[in-house]
């Protein structure tokens, strides 16, 4: 074994260290978030900008897919982006997410005309793109491990929009149901193929800053919203 690898535990423990300290379920907004503390506008706010995020997903793995030339990797990644996109008009995550916009309030053209994405979102999710397209596969496989501490996070806020945004339709939530057990088998399988595939100490090492990258992606995201939400003139995004 190479000098300095670590074995598959150790290396998974290193892995989740980075979202335990880091994951957004941290920050003050989701907080704010299950907690019940939200008002409509500030809802709005982060759906409309979520939407940018989950419109990206399958842009991002089908990069991941382009970069990749082991054929039983691709045809395992290939779902998420049927999970998103779905195989017909109508379908998918993405559309799902449209769902519960219009189950908010939100026009179906406004988030497809991406009306009120924010500057610090725009970016962060560019990011991420890019991070994708431009890192080996297994690295960017490794920056979406932040699922691992998805569904624990998708549970509170299942409970949290049934208990207390109960203007919402609750149709409009079917999205986060149904990631509530996406989210697990995904995340083992991006577990699984990071610990097999970063098979150096370096590529051990790039994985757990590529976990932290994603980490700061979803983060700052929601710094973007929060701000927008303290100060609604200036963001222009309500
Ligand atoms: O809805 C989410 C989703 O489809 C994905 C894909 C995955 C990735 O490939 O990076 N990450 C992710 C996430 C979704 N929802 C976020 C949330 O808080 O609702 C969490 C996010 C993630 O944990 O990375």
């Amino acid at each position: 074994m190479e000098p300095g690898l670590w074995d598959r535990p150790t290396f998974a423990e290193r892995l989740r260290e980075v979202g335990t300290r880091s994951y957004h379920h941290k920050h003050p907004f989701h907080v704010l978030m299950n907690e019940g503390k939200l008002g409509p506008d500030a809802i709005r706010t982060w759906v409309a900008n979520r939407f940018y995020y989950q419109q990206n997903i399958p842009i991002k793995d089908a990069a991941i897919i382009s970069n990749c030339r082991v054929p039983e990797v691709r045809r395992g990644w290939l779902h998420r982006i049927i999970d998103h996109d779905g195989t017909r008009e109508g379908e998918g995550g993405i559309e799902a997410w449209l769902k519960l916009g219009g189950a908010c309030g939100i026009p179906r053209s406004e988030l497809l005309e991406e009306r009120h994405i924010l500057p610090g979102v725009r970016f962060a999710v560019d990011a991420y793109v890019n991070f994708a397209r431009t890192k080996p596969w297994p690295v960017a496989v490794a920056s979406s491990l932040t699922e691992l501490f998805a569904p624990d996070l998708m549970a509170q806020r299942l409970a949290a929009f049934e208990k207390h945004y109960t203007w919402i339709d609750a149709s409009g939530l079917d999205y986060f149901r149904r990631r509530l057990t996406q989210a697990r088998v995904d995340s083992e399988e991006g577990l699984q193929l990071t610990l097999s595939h970063c098979n150096t100490r370096s590529l051990q090492d790039e994985a757990v800053r590529a976990l932290s990258f994603k980490c700061d992606v979803l983060w700052v995201m929601l710094d973007s919203i929060q701000a927008a939400c303290d100060n609604p003139a200036r963001s222009g995004a309500a």
